[in-house]
């Protein structure tokens, strides 16, 4: 539990009894957590009684409708802001700027230990999967009931943090609560299949096109995927269905690095690494000025395509004290 935090659960209950009208702010490209705690809150602040509505830079997507089913804009004037899942301003989006100003926000709850304590009070706790687990934790707290769609935006948020509970984060608490949220009725299978399961056709072309372009180094232990602008525009895909496809190279049985690099203009290419337990992937990026966490992490390398492909690979070979 982050000691800068200056509210608790008793706190946050009375929080939400002394304020009517009430705007709940989602990070921007927002992900299941986000929505889920927004969604969640939303619908627990209405049962409440209060006007509650939740904001988003970016929208809503499509495949998480499954949370918003029956919400709607309710009109008022805004009394009070919460914030859910964002660990900084930063993340709040063009649209939402307005409340990146100082104080602008009065309540944060997040798990994220990278929190900057933007908001007037904060219940940041970077141990939790999710931010649903600590919202479930509260509303489980403060004892009023939880309604299916309530629990069914819980589940959502941490079963995708966790990626469906496979991730490092996924700690006991998580399953305990996921195993008493599916006591509701919130068909859980089919939440997981939309989550983990079901990709656009685009997508699907996206990873295949990926894959196809994928090199091996180092007798198998380095995979490569590397993705030139033209390449993107000449397949007519959005950039957006690349997203999170630097997962892949790792997935490959033997690789204990999987680099994807991506050009973001004539002589700048973005990569992003993935690693095993056996390589510090953070460590490797330092070293082109980038950086991140030890599995995954990432640096921006300049030079043309050849330059960056045999600076890549020659780092590869340090890395893992092995020619090419
Ligand atoms: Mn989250």
């Amino acid at each position: 539990m982050d000691n800068r935090n200056n509210i608790d659960f008793d706190g946050i209950g009375r929080f939400f009894e002394e304020h009517d009208c009430i705007n709940i702010l989602t990070h921007k490209s927002p992900d299941g957590d986000t929505l889920g705690a927004g969604f969640g809150l939303c619908a627990y602040l209405r049962a409440m009684g209060k006007k509650a509505n939740v904001l988003n830079s970016d929208g809503f997507p499509e495949r998480y409708s499954f949370m918003y089913e029956g919400y709607y804009d309710m009109e008022f004037e805004e009394e009070c802001v919460i914030a859910v899942d964002i660990a900084d301003t930063a993340l709040l989006g063009a649209s939402l700027l307005r409340y990146a100003e100082p104080a602008a926000i009065d309540l944060c709850i997040d798990h994220h230990i990278s929190n900057k304590f933007y908001a007037k009070q904060s219940y940041v706790d970077g141990s939790a999967s999710a931010a649903c687990l600590i919202l479930y934790r509260i509303f489980k707290h403060l004892g009023r009931p939880i309604s299916d769609i309530i629990a069914k935006c819980l589940y959502t948020g941490i079963a995708t943090d966790t990626g469906c509970f496979k991730y490092e984060n996924t700690v006991p608490a998580a399953h305990i609560a996921a195993a008493e949220l599916m006591q509701y009725n919130i068909d859980f299978a089919n939440v997981n299949r939309k989550m983990f399961d079901i990709k656009s056709r685009a997508r699907l072309k996206a990873e295949m096109i990926s894959t196809e372009s994928m090199e091996y180094f180092y007798e198998g232990r380095c995979a490569m995927i590397i993705m030139t602008t033209a390449a993107m525009e000449s397949y007519g895909i959005e950039p957006a269905e690349f997203e999170g496809i630097s997962a892949i190279p790792l997935t490959v049985l033997g690789v204990d690095i999987g680099i994807t690099v991506r050009q973001r203009h004539e002589k700048v290419f973005k990569l992003s690494v993935r690693t095993t337990d056996k390589l510090d992937a953070s460590a490797f990026c330092r070293q082109f000025g980038g950086g991140g966490h030890i599995r995954a992490a990432g640096c921006e390398i300049n030079g043309t395509l050849e330059e960056v492909r045999q600076t890549v690979i020659e780092a590869v070979g340090r890395l893992l004290g092995m020619k090419v």
